[in-house]
């Protein structure tokens, strides 16, 4: 594919949801309705019934899925605040051209093709990751998807319009996939080449963490008879920081909020969320474990206490290590290499043979302004996205 074409496409919906310090699309708000148009809408030009399922998951399909053994690709469109404009939506709009390189080389699917949209796999609205996949793949209880409001009250059925009732393991639907592929932009600096295949996602998590301490008077309390759970937070962020840096795992404490908020008052509490990533799981869990210790002690020197929930956890993704190596071998030996990202394909592999594409970030910036990939590139992605598809659908 030239990549003035992926431009041209890419160029219809990179612009929705952007803002002058990157992305801002939370699962059914404005920008990612108006993605969820888009995808109709490109749907719609080529002829693809489109429907949203029980979770609010959107397919797309070529051919009727109710014959089975369909494969699928695609990713979500939704974004951390602030978030890069590639991570997610490469892979559906990736989707869509590649079955036009389909066409255009005369290959008609033996198999029914989808291509999907998960929604909130960010997690940027309601707390959980992979909301939407998950649910569908049982990964989530869907009472506690129910029960989810975001920052401002609003409850998950609310926001989507879906009936909560419906929220919930999928498996005709899943039973139905043959094989799912995600192509995404690379969250790092590792890949070399414009493609490559993903190994691994590494097992990773995130954590309430909960500070609780006394709110006081800022100017008049003197600092001997302070129980100030902001110093707690803020110890346990270095602490997190250092865990991490020993074990050559990842950690982040972000999300942060302080009751009351103010410049006068000492707060009563404090909430951050830990995000906790390693090769390998037992690195994973002996660095929360670490975190843990190390907070719960000095909230116990500071006269404070802290509370460490597990929000969501996903262990390590080993994706099918035949499908993985076939497509490894079809792209003429890309690299193949893990990743520290989580993403729908870590929990669809759980259930159906999965695979994940990796397009080159030069910058290797993600969830953030900086995050990129060059039109090239793109375009090739692109065309090994065709590749696979053609080898998996059309033989
Ligand atoms: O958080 C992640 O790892 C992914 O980008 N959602
Ligand atoms: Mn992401
Ligand atoms: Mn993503
Ligand atoms: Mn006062």
């Amino acid at each position: 594919m030239k990549p003035e074409r992926f431009a041209s496409l890419w160029g219809t919906l990179a612009p929705i949801g952007r803002g002058a310090h990157g992305y801002h699309r939370f699962a059914w708000s404005p920008p990612e309705l108006a993605c969820r148009d888009w995808f109709a809408e490109q749907a719609a030009e080529r002829g693809m019934p489109v429907e949203t399922d029980r979770n609010g998951n959107l397919w797309a399909w070529l051919g009727d899925p109710g014959a089975g053994d369909a494969v699928v690709a695609g990713s979500h469109f939704d974004s951390v605040p602030g978030g890069g404009g590639y991570d997610g939506p490469l892979g559906i709009v990736s989707a869509f051209l590649a079955l036009d390189l389909l066409r255009e080389r005369g290959l008609t699917p033996a198999r029914p093709v989808g291509v999907a949209a998960f929604a909130e796999e960010e997690g940027s609205r309601f707390g959980i990751a992979c909301l939407g996949s998950r649910l569908m793949c049982g990964a989530l209880d869907p009472e506690r998807a129910a029960a989810l409001r975001d920052p401002d009250g609003v409850s998950l059925a609310e926001a989507s319009g879906l009936d909560p009732a419906g929220f919930g393991p999928d498996p005709q639907r899943l039973a139905g996939i043959g094989a799912f592929v995600e192509l995404h932009v690379e969250q790092g600096r590792a890949l070399t080449a414009p493609v490559g295949v993903a190994s691994a996602i590494w097992p990773h998590g995130r954590w309430r963490l909960e500070f609780a301490g006394e709110g006081n008077h800022a100017g008049t309390t003197l600092m001997a008879d302070r129980h100030d759970p902001m110093l707690t937070f803020a110890y346990t962020v270095l602490a997190a920081n250092k865990e991490a840096r020993l074990r050559g795992g990842h950690a982040t404490i972000g999300r942060v909020a302080a009751v009351p908020n103010a410049t006068n008052a000492i707060p009563a509490s404090v909430t951050g969320w830990l995000d906790a990533r390693a090769a390998d799981q037992s690195t994973l869990d002996g660095l929360v474990e670490a975190v843990t210790v190390r907070a719960t002690e000095r909230a116990g020197r500071d006269g404070t206490s802290v509370a460490v929930t597990a929000e969501s956890v996903s262990p390590v993704t080993g994706f099918d290590a035949a499908l993985r190596d076939r497509l490894a071998a079809l792209l003429g030996g890309v690299p193949v290499l893990p990743t520290g990202a989580g993403h729908d394909a870590g929990v669809l592999a759980t259930r159906v043979p999965t695979a994940m594409l990796f397009v080159r970030n030069p910058t290797g910036v993600s969830h953030a302004p900086g995050e990129y990939a060059t039109d090239e590139d793109c375009a090739a992605g692109v065309g090994a996205l065709a590749d696979v598809l053609a080898e998996l659908a059309c033989r």
